[in-house]
């Protein structure tokens, strides 16, 4: 089955360089070469974040990097997924690498995958299985800890403007429910809600989605009158957010004491950090989508018979504009927060 891949792929290859089309690599040497057949199941295209980690991918798992990459968008449903996962079983490709649109209900198609020795590897979110020898290795980042370093910074943020706690009023506009990234942000800001006497008034899912941010943003200044902060679990939420007060009349900045409402976001995407530039949000914790190399070290590991680390966890910063706090602490761990400037901004790679 292995040689129908490769063969198809040849063919197609063959069309395109037929069509006069330069190709990195000749088919000659795709040919010759022994490329590494990987399915790569992406839950979708929601958010600037995800379309940058799905281009990380494609960039790393490359034919010129020896791989030919089997793609599938599964457009946020999880059955979809599962279908790319058993139509790349079928293909016996040599690994699948799967971002999971949410934690629960892929034991079965992983145990299809163990039972047909292909490796799996999970990016970005995490998966809940009974038995974690299903997936070989995950790369991610810890959104428990990015949502404690926000809520650090709050904390940090109402003692240099004299707020009690109780004075902040508080709505969370969730990503996906059941996404780890949704678990551990949404977890971080109810506990030190809860710790430091915060007014958590709402928590609304929007999928990660502006559009949907911006209808549930309406909702929730039409239910509550005294919203000053608005925590937002990714930047396209935020922008969809910061529409909503705007157009309601109301203002967002750093400084809650004269009106503004306070927004915090997550990723630090281009569109959210042009917004933290502009003062529009608050503080930007990152979630760095840039896994491809990290993944495709990993399978090169793997398909060489090597033993790879279980669990990688990604690089990540935290930007602001709001200069009176320079660190932040989260388990024990000091962040520091990066001043944003427009040079800083333009050196970012999304
Ligand atoms: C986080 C990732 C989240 C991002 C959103 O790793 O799963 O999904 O924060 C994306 O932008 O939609």
């Amino acid at each position: 089955m292995k040689k129908y891949i490769i063969l198809t792929f040849l063919i197609v290859l063959g069309v395109l360089a037929g069509c006069g089309k330069k190709e990195e690599t000749s088919k000659e040497d795709a040919y010759v070469r022994n490329l590494i057949n990987v399915g790569f199941s992406q839950l979708g295209a929601e958010s600037d974040w995800r379309v940058a980690n799905t281009e990380s991918m494609k960039n790393s798992l490359s034919l010129d990097n020896d791989f030919n990459l089997l793609f599938d968008d599964a457009q946020q449903k999880q059955d979809k997924q599962i279908m790319a996962i058993r139509k790349f079983i079928q293909q016996e490709v040599d690994c699948i690498v799967l971002a999971p649109v949410t934690e629960t209900g892929w034991d079965t198609v992983l145990k299809e995958a163990k039972d047909a020795k292909i490796p799996v590897i999970i990016t970005d979110r995490m998966v809940d299985v009974e038995d974690d020898s299903l997936y070989t290795a995950w790369v991610g980042s810890d959104f428990l800890k990015e949502g404690k370093i926000a809520c650090e910074w709050l904390k940090r943020y109402a003692e240099v403007e004299g707020l009690e706690p109780s004075e902040l009023h508080i709505v969370d506009i969730q990503g996906t429910l059941g996404a780890t990234s949704q678990i551990g942000r949404t977890n971080a800001l109810s506990e030190a809600a809860k710790e430091n006497g915060w007014d958590l008034l709402d928590a609304v899912p929007a999928d990660y989605a502006q559009t949907k941010a911006k209808e549930v943003m309406q909702q929730l200044l039409k239910k509550h009158s005294n919203i000053n902060v608005v925590y937002c679990e990714n930047d396209n939420e935020a922008i969809g957010a910061i529409e909503a007060i705007e157009e309601a009349g109301k203002t967002v900045g750093n400084d809650i004491n004269n009106g503004d409402i306070l927004v915090i976001s997550f990723d630090a995407a281009h569109s959210g950090l042009s917004n933290v530039l502009e003062g529009k949000i608050a503080l930007d914790v990152e979630c760095n989508p840039l896994q491809g190399d990290e993944v495709a070290w990993i399978i090169k590991d793997v398909n060489a018979g090597k033993t790879v680390e279980k669990y990688t966890y990604v690089e990540e910063s935290v930007f602001s504009t709001y200069d009176k706090i320079k660190a932040v602490i989260a388990d024990k761990e000091a962040y520091d927060v990066t001043i944003l400037t427009q040079e800083i901004l333009d050196g970012r790679k999304y």
